[in-house]
């Protein structure tokens, strides 16, 4: 599992001209009726789903949320951000569970019924790089893909492993990290079949380690400003990427323009996404599995009318968390 791994590198110093992070203004997870604007019975209808790191193939594969969430939801445009399948995890051992293969089967339903379904190979599907520029039962296979907002904005999206050598100095901290991310989603899953026989929720004991460790955040930082460096530098107005398993939707400002970082986080701890609602407000959802719907962590909403520079930040809903 590299790229959680850079989350235990050394990382370099921060650039003189790494972007100012505005803190994106967190609201409670927790199902609270309030927060849960989408009732369950009711289909979801979004313009566009952002969606990687889910790890098919592997055992830590929240498969049965996503496929939930899949079976709810209707959108025009549903973008792949790599390590959908975990090859190296099959390299290593099959593991492929109907529920697995139901995900699959769910997403080819949805390119041949009217969904325009992008996939963007990562580093653990890296065998898929050879077919970009490629289409297979309707999925188109692209390198990296400008999706254009139903308000104007110009929206990049990769996978996000192409910036690991920046991110992270030592080899021999990438394999620590491996290790310990093992260790860690091997103690997840542990911790979460026991909470769900005592009748808890899902919740990520990896995650919140991860928040806790200093060095892990030092990545997190590094890693995000050389994606939005790389976006600044291509001119458009939002960068959409997975990788790292962190999700965030925040707004930075960087040569006297904004930019939208988004990254739309993994189906192995966290089962996090990034929408475009059909009103072209931009949304950070998490899948909440007793309630079966999906509970909004941050949105931002954009304004045809004004310029990139002049984004606004929605603070939805109006409770916040330290
Ligand atoms: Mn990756």
């Amino acid at each position: 599992m590299d790229k959680i791994s850079t989350l235990f590198k050394q990382v370099t110093q921060a650039k003189n001209n790494s972007s100012t992070y505005v803190p994106p203004v967190l609201t409670t997870s927790l199902s609270t009726e309030e927060n849960t604007l989408h009732h369950p019975q009711h289909p979801q209808f979004f313009y566009a789903v952002w969606l990687s790191d889910v790890h098919l193939g592997s055992i830590d594969c929240k498969a049965d949320f996503l496929l939930d969430f899949l079976n709810r939801t209707h959108c025009q445009h549903l973008y792949l951000v790599g390590d959908i399948i975990d090859i190296w995890a099959l390299k290593k051992r099959v593991f492929w569970p109907d529920s697995h293969q139901a995900v699959l089967t769910k997403i080819l339903e949805l390119a041949q019924n009217g969904t325009q379904v992008f996939y963007i190979p990562g580093n653990h599907d890296e065998l898929f790089k050879a077919y970009v520029d490629s289409h297979f039962r309707g999925v188109t296979i692209a390198p990296d893909y400008v999706h254009q907002s139903i308000l104007g904005k110009r929206c990049l999206m990769l996978h996000g492993d192409q910036f690991d050598s920046e991110v992270c100095v030592s080899r021999t901290y990438a394999k620590l990290g491996d290790h310990l991310y093992d260790v860690l989603l091997w103690l997840n899953r542990h911790l979460h079949h026991v909470r769900s026989q005592l009748g808890y929720p899902y919740w990520s004991l990896a995650s919140y380690i991860k928040l806790r460790v200093n060095k892990a955040q030092q990545a997190i930082n590094s890693f995000r400003d050389a994606v939005i460096r790389f976006a600044d530098k291509q001119q458009v107005d939002m960068v959409i990427c997975g990788h790292i398993h962190q999700p965030e939707l925040s707004i930075h400002d960087l040569n006297e323009r904004q930019i939208i970082y988004a990254n739309d986080g993994d189906w192995v701890e966290n089962c996090t996404l990034v929408v475009e609602t059909l009103l072209g407000e931009f949304q950070l959802l998490k899948w909440d599995e007793q309630h079966k719907t999906t509970n909004i962590i941050q949105s931002i909403e954009t304004d045809r009318s004004l310029s990139s520079a002049s984004l606004e930040q929605a603070q939805h809903p109006k409770q916040k968390v330290a």
